[in-house]
């Protein structure tokens, strides 16, 4: 009988490895608002981000990776759909009410991990909006969202950690979610009779911004985007954020790790409102922010220590990376700026969140595949976007033609089989679009602020009333403007632009 047994759990584990050796599992761990001179293996000196150190060292560190957009809601809708966000009106930044903007009849990157027979999940930060309308049942099954666009679970915030409604969404409802006290939201006008950070600054523990838009509802101690009424169960804790995402996301891992699975884990940090769990408070020496930052540090350490103890850490590919370069006050008083203490979250790029300029989408870009892709760095031009064509590729898929037009099969780049990546490459600034063609880098006159405001997230946005050319592979940090020394390649890309907004 024991030999039997022997037998028949040789024969499970041989079956097992061999699903596992020709099915990879995949993480996506995706941050938000991380700058490209954030992490310690990206060249941070005043932070140390060993865990991410880690598995740069043991995969392939990307010096040219972007997502799409200098903000998060359009950089995600590239990543889920493959099209380049400013094709499709209504993908900028979302209130926490609106309507999923996902289609559900197209390709997504979770469907195609789906079709190929994955279990598929989401843990974290959505942002991509819920329901068909504005109107919702938050009170009730709340759909079309994830599981409507390719994921199989899911565990979600809606929007931001700064927008109501501030709750958790596992599949279709809301968690801990008492009956007697429904949850309304409102982004119109204010609802109910709770405090609110412009009424009763008092009550505030992170005090905004003056003059920001962080001055509604308040929960947890901090003023919020939108105004909600009821959910008070619900409501999260921010101190207790990480914890809950980290554990859905291991659980998710534990339940799936005999079958391939992918998983996306979208952590909030280093996002405002930066209220880290207090074990982390006051570790970084920066403030909140890089607390936060060792905060998320730590969180991929426990995701990597978890593959490991469920005896798949070979098998799984784990990608980093974030949905849009670093902002210091993004309308809190944090510390962000005045406790910087010399620290760089663009390391040596110019501008960072909202900005045409390098910071707003070249972003950490690291992906680990033990035994499978060799350590390097690579300088390879490589995006998110291109994930559901690559993926595709690696599942042996056919993406039907209409579907993520956008997305090119980058597989021997993402891989480190070859150093050339794309060739070209839209990026998004909050007012407008910029290209990169091998190398040279063109923005077109703009009469916009050439600054988001001293006030406030002092940012340069890239906008200047002339044209603006860089040769990114000699000035990384777009110091000279090349425009009127080469007319002609400013021509050429101008055109290019103009060619593929038009297609
Ligand atoms: C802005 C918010 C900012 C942040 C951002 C979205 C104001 C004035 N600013 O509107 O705090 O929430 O939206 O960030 O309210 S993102 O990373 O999700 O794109
Ligand atoms: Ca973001």
């Amino acid at each position: 009988m024991k030999k039997i047994i022997f037998a028949f759990s040789l024969l499970c584990s041989f079956t097992i490895a061999n699903a596992q050796s020709s099915k990879p599992n995949v993480i996506f761990i995706y941050v938000d608002d991380l700058g490209y001179g954030d992490l310690s293996c990206y060249g941070a000196t005043k932070i140390k981000t060993p865990n991410l150190d880690q598995l740069a060292a043991q995969g392939i560190r990307f010096t040219n990776g972007h997502s799409t957009s200098a903000t998060c809601t359009p950089s995600r809708y590239a990543l889920m759909t493959g099209q380049y966000p400013w094709r499709k009106s209504g993908t900028g930044v979302l209130p926490g009410d609106a309507a999923l903007i996902i289609p559900t009849d197209r390709t997504t990157l979770p469907k195609v991990f789906k079709k190929a027979g994955y279990q598929t999940g989401i843990v974290g930060k959505w942002h991509l909006g819920l329901g068909d309308a504005v109107e919702k049942a938050w009170n009730g099954e709340i759909k079309p969202g994830p599981n409507e666009t390719g994921f199989d679970y899911s565990f979600i915030f809606p929007a931001t950690a700064d927008r109501v409604p501030t709750v958790f969404i596992r599949n279709h409802n809301v968690v801990a979610l008492d009956p007697e006290d429904p949850i309304a939201v409102s982004y119109k006008e204010k609802i109910g009779n709770e405090p609110t950070g412009k009424e009763n600054p008092e009550l505030l523990k992170l005090k905004s911004t003056p003059n920001h838009g962080h001055a509604n509802t308040i929960v947890n101690g901090i003023g919020r985007i939108g105004f909600m009424t009821g959910g008070k169960l619900a409501r999260w804790t921010d101190e207790e954020l990480p914890m809950t995402f980290l554990k859905e996301a291991k659980d998710f891992i534990k339940e799936n790790k005999t079958k391939p699975f992918f998983l996306c884990y979208n952590l909030t940090e280093p996002h405002v409102p930066r209220m880290p769990s207090t074990i982390f408070r006051g570790t970084s020496g920066l403030g909140l922010r890089g607390d936060a930052i060792l905060q998320l540090d730590w969180a991929v350490g426990e995701i990597m220590n978890q593959l490991k103890a469920s005896g798949i850490d070979k098998n799984t590919i784990v990608i980093f990376s974030s949905d849009n370069g670093p902002v210091l006050d993004d309308g809190y008083l944090d510390g962000a700026v005045t406790q910087l203490n010399g620290h760089t979250p663009w390391g040596p790029l110019r501008g960072g969140k909202y900005s045409a300029l390098e910071a707003g989408t070249r972003v950490p870009f690291i992906i680990s595949w033990p035994g499978k892709v060799k350590p390097a760095v690579s300088n390879a031009l490589v995006c998110q976007i291109d994930f559901i064509a690559s993926f595709a590729k690696l599942l042996n898929l056919q993406v039907p033609a209409n579907d993520a037009t956008d997305s090119e099969n980058q597989l021997d780049a993402l891989f480190g089989k070859t150093k050339n990546g794309r060739s070209v490459l839209v990026q998004q600034g909050i007012s407008q679009l910029t290209i990169v063609k091998n190398g040279w880098k063109y923005i077109a006159p703009h009469g916009g602020p050439a600054n988001t405001g001293p006030k406030l997230t002092n940012i340069e946005t890239g906008n200047l009333p002339e044209p603006q050319l860089y040769d990114l592979n000699n000035d990384i940090g777009e110091s000279k403007n090349l425009a009127s020394k080469y007319p002609a390649k400013v021509k050429e890309l101008a055109a290019l632009l103009q060619s593929i907004k038009a297609k």
